[in-house]
């Protein structure tokens, strides 16, 4: 049976780029939903979401944000919002909204997702690639998931990745309020969740295309915040993985 799929894609001025996705994304061989989490773009990428609603009626929604909140907080509510939804969603996706993500990967992680629970588009794993100009950004990225690693245990190469999919249980089951981490390395936090509460988690190999006017948006106290919370994971969550009864 195929699962009911959301996918949530996170805007901050991405009026280029919507149409176009949306439209890769639905045409997709599933039974697949898009929900946009804006933060009120100044762009007017929100309009431009609102006339992909009318072309595709039921298969779109925008979340609107109350103002700009960041991309965790936003996939964030959008997940909580999913999880709640009539349609009852059994796999939920994050992707970014500027093609960095490709549509065409969906397919690899529904496949992964029959042997795992949560299922992360990784560049670090064979066959996996990205287009990086600069180098601030792949050493920096290189470095975090090297320390989640080291001071985390988490065994996934990706852990930084926000091309990911889950499993509606894993989503019910991670502990939203606790998330400290904002930010670019929040999605290490949920990785941890996961494991940590025994969950089965899996990475594909993507292709990260990098978008040319992306500089680097890590500021000091995020990689300062970032490197002080998962140091204390394990003290707040626990150091192995629970047991789960078989699924
Ligand atoms: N809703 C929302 N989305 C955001 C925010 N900041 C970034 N995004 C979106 O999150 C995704 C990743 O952001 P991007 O600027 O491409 O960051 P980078 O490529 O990781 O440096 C894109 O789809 C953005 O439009 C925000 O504050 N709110
Ligand atoms: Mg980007």
């Amino acid at each position: 049976m195929s699962p009911r799929i959301l996918v949530v894609v996170p805007t901050y001025n991405e009026r280029e780029n919507i149409a176009p996705l949306l439209a890769e994304l639905l045409a997709l061989p599933f039974d697949l939903d898009v929900w946009v989490a804006d933060d009120g773009s100044p762009d007017g990428t929100a309009d431009a979401v609102r006339a992909e609603m009318a072309r595709y009626p039921g298969r779109v929604d925008l979340v609107l944000g109350p103002h700009k909140r960041g991309r965790g907080a936003a996939v964030i509510d959008s997940f909580r919002r999913g999880l709640a939804d009539p349609k009852h969603y059994d796999v939920l996706f994050e992707m970014d909204a500027d093609f960095s993500h490709h549509p065409r990967e969906i397919p690899k992680f529904v496949d992964k997702l029959q042997s795992c629970d949560m299922v992360i588009g990784s560049r670090y794993i064979p066959g996996g690639s990205t287009s990086e100009w600069g180098a601030a950004r792949p050493l920096l990225s290189g470095l975090a998931n090297m320390y989640v690693q080291l001071v985390a245990g988490v065994p996934i190469k990706d852990t930084t990745s926000g091309y990911r999919a889950y499993k509606r249980t894993v989503l019910e089951e991670t502990e939203f309020e606790r998330i400290k981490i904002s930010g670019y390395v929040v999605h290490g936090e949920m990785a941890y969740q996961a494991w940590v509460h025994g969950f089965r988690l899996g990475e594909v190999p993507i292709h990260f295309k990098n978008r040319a006017r992306d500089a680097s948006k890590l500021t000091f106290e995020e990689v300062y915040m970032a490197v002080l919370n998962f140091a204390l994971l394990r003290f707040r969550y626990g150091f192995r993985p629970r047991r789960r009864p078989p699924a």
